[in-house]
Formats: structure tokens, sequence, C-alpha cells
């Protein structure tokens, strides 16, 4: 449950005591994470991917599905719903989960951004860049950290616009690119994971290694489904654009029919970014079944009691994704 102190520090930069392990346990409790996930933020600066599948066929076969959440820290609801779809992945026992889970091989990587994610409960709650440490790059003379979002080696730094570029590089603009591409620990060891996949499978294609079929990039907060490209409002060259168009419709039927509602889905839905993780997966790894999807919320401080209907609402969008990709 969300302590009432967590709930007040949204409307501000409040001082919290740190929580313990103890509160973090209860407040992940209903949605089911692994308490592994909790021995793993506090013994390393990254977490570990968890891999998912069923024991039946051959695990390095299979296509992998990759979700990410909680590269920016300050979007709780990101991490909580990748966690609640890691949950629901191990527990339902439905025949479409499972031969949704003979089929692929889903990667979760949560929180993207793990000691962000402790320094937005800690310290400020509105923290949403990386917490590395350059004495080069520093805010006012504290730790500036990096948009991790604008940090991928796609597009880096490009804009046409000049006030948008100065923000770019300046170290105290919540979107901070960094010093170069991939200077962050984080977009590194994605990027790696999912490059050596694709790798894999291309010099490896007559042995069966899996590739990545999906990757999508979990945000709060617009009830938005964000397709490539984000660098500019102009979508993919067919047949690539009106695939992920029919894939966003296809997921808008799952979310209606779990939750009610359909979110804003198209290239155009947002201003120009550079240097995402989405443009960088499709750019350059060609994966076309890739997406931010921009969670529920009037702010970043989604309410606890709406985890659960946030995390039903994306296992449908998953589900129907898998679903998908296998009839296309
Ligand atoms: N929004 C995204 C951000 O990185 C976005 C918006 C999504 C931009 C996808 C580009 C591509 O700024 C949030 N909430 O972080
Ligand atoms: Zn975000």
């Amino acid at each position: 449950k969300l302590e009432s102190s967590h709930v007040l520090a949204c409307q501000g930069r409040v001082k919290l005591p740190p929580p313990n392990a103890g509160q973090l346990t209860e407040f992940f409790q209903d949605y089911r994470t692994l308490d592994d996930i909790h021995r793993t933020w506090a013994a390393f600066e990254l977490p570990l991917v968890l891999e998912i599948t069923s024991p039946s066929g051959n695990v390095a076969e299979k296509p992998c599905i990759f979700l990410e959440g909680g590269i920016h820290s300050r979007e709780w609801i990101a991490t909580s719903t990748v966690l609640y779809i890691a949950g629901s992945l191990v527990q339902d026992a439905s025949a479409d989960v499972q031969s949704m889970l003979q089929h692929f091989l889903f990667t979760l990587l949560v929180p993207v951004n793990p000691d962000g994610y402790v320094y937005s409960w800690e310290v400020n709650r509105m923290w949403r860049k990386t917490r590395s440490n350059r004495s080069n790059y520093l805010c006012h003379g504290a730790v500036a950290g990096v948009d991790a979002n604008r940090n991928w080696g796609v597009t880096f730094g490009q804009t046409n616009s000049a006030p948008y570029e100065l923000e770019l590089h300046n170290p105290c603009s919540e979107v901070f690119i960094g010093p170069e591409a991939f200077s962050e620990p984080e977009t590194k060891a994605a990027s790696e994971y999912m490059k050596e996949k694709q790798q894999n499978w291309r010099s490896n294609s007559k042995a069966g290694a899996g590739y990545v079929a999906a990757f999508i990039d979990y945000h709060s907060y617009a009830e938005a489904m964000l397709p490539p490209w984000a660098y500019t409002a102009e979508t993919p060259a067919d047949p690539d654009g009106s695939y992920q168009t029919s894939l966003t419709s296809f997921i808008n039927e799952a979310f209606y029919n779990t939750s009610g509602r359909t979110f804003n889905a198209g290239a155009d839905v947002f201003p120009p970014d550079p240097g995402t993780g989405p443009d960088w997966a499709y750019g350059l790894l060609g994966i076309r079944a890739t997406m931010t999807i921009e969670l529920e919320g009037h702010s970043f401080c989604l309410p606890a009691t709406q985890i659960q209907n946030v995390g039903k609402e994306q296992f449908a969008g998953v589900k129907a994704l898998a679903a998908f990709i296998r009839q296309h």
C-alpha cells in the first residue's frame, strides 16, 4: 500500500525517510513482484533482466518480446506495470497465456533506471533522469543525470529547433542527452542485450537463434501508444507504417475490452524527440513491433489503487501484441 507520506511527496521536493525493504515489499505485494528484484536493486547498479518462458520448446530459438519500464524514475506506474506483467506471465494458467509462453521468450527489464527509482523514493519524488555523477556535467554543483530516453544511438541530439537544442545540451534540463550516445549504463545494457540477440539471429539463423520480435518502453502519463518515429512526426514507409497502425488498433481493442478506454496512437501524438529507445530498436535493429506506451494518469503520482487496473489492461495489451505478431 502506498503510504500517505509518499503521496504528499508528489506535490514537491520533499525529503522522505528512505524506504526500507519491508516497505518496498509491502508496496509491491499488490502486484506480486519477485523478492529477487529487491535484492537486485540493493546489490547492483543495474537490474538483471527477467527471462520468462515455458520449458517446452527450445528457448534459444524463441522470438523475444522485450518489455521495459522505469527508464524515467518518477514514472512509478511504468515500473509497477512491468512487474505486474511479470507476475501475470508466471501465474496465469490460462490456455492463451500458456501458448504464448510456448512460442515466445519474454525479457523484462524493470526498473531500467534503478538508482534513479530509489532516488525518487528517498529524496526527490520528481526525479526523471539517471543518477550518473560526472564532475564536468553538474547542475548547480549537484548530480545532473541524463535523460536516458534521449541517450540512445539514433538521431542523437538531432533537432531543428534551436531552443530545444540548447535544452538537450543543458545538464540542468530534464531532457539532457548526456556526453555521448549510450553514455549511460542503463541504455548501454538494454541496447547490448537486444543487439546481441539480433546479431546471433542474423549470423546463426540456420541454427534457429531467436530474434527480438517486439520492444515496448513503458512511460507515464499520457495514455498514448507511440510507434516510430519519435524524432519526426512521420510514420515509417509501408509496409512497416501500416503494420504499426494495425498493431496499435489491435492493442487498443484489447485495452477497450479490459478497461473500457482506448489510447491515442500514432507517430504524431508527441512533438519530435531525438535519441529515444524505440527509434533505436526500430531504426537500427528493424524491430517492427516497437513502441512507447504512455500509461494512465493525471500526474506521476497515480494512486496505488490503480496499479492493478493498469496492470490488467496492459497485460491484455501484451497478449494482443503476441497474438498480432503470430498472425502477421
Ligand atoms: N514521455 C516521453 C519522453 O521521453 C516520448 C515522451 C515518448 C518522447 C517517446 C519520445 C518518444 O519525454 C515521458 N513521459 O517521458
Ligand atoms: Zn518517461
